[in-house]
């Protein structure tokens, strides 16, 4: 894994860490370097001012913001930076992450944020649309994402066949 990260990860609370977790762990798994933040767009609004401003020019290629509730992160980041943003709504709350979910997506036109499902597999698909976005330019990349999708299907297969011959 190289040492410069090229995916920055923004959450809102470290108790959105173990929903995040999921995307630093798909990146690490095919070998893409990242760095981990909590920066509020509430709580510390300057300090996420700062990351999204000076993401690009310290090597940063893509950033994955994660938030609940009112989650205005990957929004605010998306507007003082031309990097792609992922948003990825975080469970939990009195609406179960359908606040963040709504927050994140409703963007304005002119500041897109790339929505993910809320949760875990939101955060694990912010991680692989990441790569895929590398993948454009890195061949490494691209193969890797084919060899991904090879052993999703054959273990689909394997389970369809276990089903039919317990
Ligand atoms: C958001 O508010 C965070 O992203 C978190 O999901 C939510 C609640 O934060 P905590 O009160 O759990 O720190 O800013």
């Amino acid at each position: 894994m190289s040492a410069s990260p090229l995916v920055l990860i923004v959450m809102g609370s470290e108790n959105d860490l173990p929903v995040m977790q999921e995307a630093a762990d798909v990146l690490a798994e095919f070998g893409v370097a990242c760095e981990m933040r909590i920066s509020s767009a509430h709580r510390s609004p300057l300090r996420t001012m700062n990351l999204a401003t000076e993401a690009a020019g310290r090597g940063i290629r893509i950033i994955i913001a994660g938030a609940g509730m009112a989650a205005h992160l990957a929004g605010v980041i998306a507007s003082k930076t031309t990097l792609p943003v992922i948003g990825v709504p975080m469970p939990g709350g009195s609406l179960n992450g359908v606040d963040a979910l709504y927050s994140t997506v409703q963007m304005p036109g002119g500041i897109p944020v790339a929505t993910m499902a809320i949760g875990k597999a939101g955060a694990k698909n912010a991680g692989i649309f990441a790569v895929q976005i590398l993948a454009l330019t890195e061949e490494r990349l691209a193969k890797a994402l084919e060899e991904y999708r090879r052993e999703m299907d054959e273990e689909c297969a394997r389970k369809d066949s276990a089903i039919q011959h317990p």
